[in-house]
């Protein structure tokens, strides 16, 4: 049996997989868990990320308001379920004044790190790229330096230093809609200066042939690092937006152990398939509770809401094995 390594969490959102169901991730019943005006400004809010925090959870959310800018909103929850989200958006406290503020904040990534709280996001400097800020109480965010040059989307830390090394999983990019990607791995001493760049998968075929990114944070396990990934295809009509999941070694998480051929979960029900970008499930958090197995994963529906859906790492690491690449 595979473990979890890391923090039990009893107060996990949870709902068992309905019955006669033979899915390996399933969905919350009741999504999507907050809807496109969850806040008085939001045009639609969707790939967000959520962690435990004190006897709750907080997040950072994505919220696209009225002009068409995607902001990043704090909020905060008993349950993991319903959320309250800052009608404001975070204004990030600049260490460094030489850092510049950017109108575009996407697609945050949050990461619990030595008892602090470091959020990643689609940060605008001429160019798309990682920009990353540490909090403590997810009210006060202070930015700090982005981890890399544009053109770069989907910067996910690891939760702990490997080998004396904070790694970060990222997707190189383009200006654009990008028609291309493979996931790479980028380490640091201090997380400020990145290096040692190593590629760690590329996409393939089917619903992983145009590009694959990171989602959530990986789950330390003691099969490997459990790496929640999406994957799109380009259709006649567009992308589809699905997932799937790989094992990473735990020294050397650049070296792949095994990954899915077939995905996760892909777009199948309404608030999936349409939105804002029709066809996009597109996970940002995956909690792991270390005690049960169980895992709950929050995902953007369609660039518009966002929904919930559950698994259990032992199912998981089955079905990457059943479907390996
Ligand atoms: C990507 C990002 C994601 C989005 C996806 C589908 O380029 O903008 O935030 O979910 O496209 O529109």
């Amino acid at each position: 049996m595979v473990k979890i390594i890391g923090k039990a969490l009893p107060h996990l959102p949870w709902q068992e997989k309905p019955v006669g169901s033979t899915e390996t991730i399933w969905r919350y019943q009741q999504n999507p868990i907050i809807g496109r005006h969850a806040i008085p400004t939001s045009h639609t809010i969707s790939n967000s990320a959520a962690v435990p925090f004190k006897d709750g959870f907080a997040g950072v959310f994505r919220c696209d308001n009225r002009t068409g800018y995607s902001e990043l909103h704090a909020g905060f929850s008993e349950d993991g379920i319903h959320w309250k989200i800052a009608p404001e958006k975070i204004r990030f406290v600049f260490a460094n004044p030489q850092t510049e503020d950017s109108d575009t904040q996407y697609d945050p990534r949050v990461c619990e790190i030595d008892g602090r709280y470091y959020v990643t996001w689609c940060n605008d400097y001429h160019g798309p790229t990682i920009g990353v800020a540490v909090t403590d109480d997810f009210h006060t965010f202070t930015q700090l330096e982005n981890a890399l040059l544009p053109s770069n989307r989907n910067g996910v830390f690891f939760p702990r230093k490997i080998n004396g090394n904070y790694m970060m999983l990222s997707r190189p990019s383009d200006w654009g809609h990008t028609p291309f990607g493979d996931i790479f791995l980028s380490q640091s001493p201090d997380l400020e200066y990145w290096g040692r760049h190593r590629h760690v998968m590329g996409r393939t075929a089917g619903w992983q042939s145009t590009k694959i990114g990171p989602g959530p944070v990986p789950i330390e396990t003691t099969a490997g690092w459990l790496m929640l990934y999406h994957g799109v295809v380009t259709t006649c009509n567009g992308f589809v937006y699905s997932f799937g999941a790989a094992l990473l070694d735990l020294d050397q998480p650049w070296k792949v152990i095994v990954r899915t051929k077939a995905y996760l979960f892909t777009p199948e029900t309404d608030y999936e398939t349409s939105g804002l970008v029709p066809n996009v499930v597109f996970p940002c958090a995956a909690l792991a509770d270390s005690a049960t197995g169980r895992l709950a994963i929050y995902y953007g529906c369609a660039d518009t809401r966002v929904g919930l859906c559950f698994g259990e790492v032992n199912e998981v690491i089955a079905y990457l094995e059943h479907h390996r690449l």
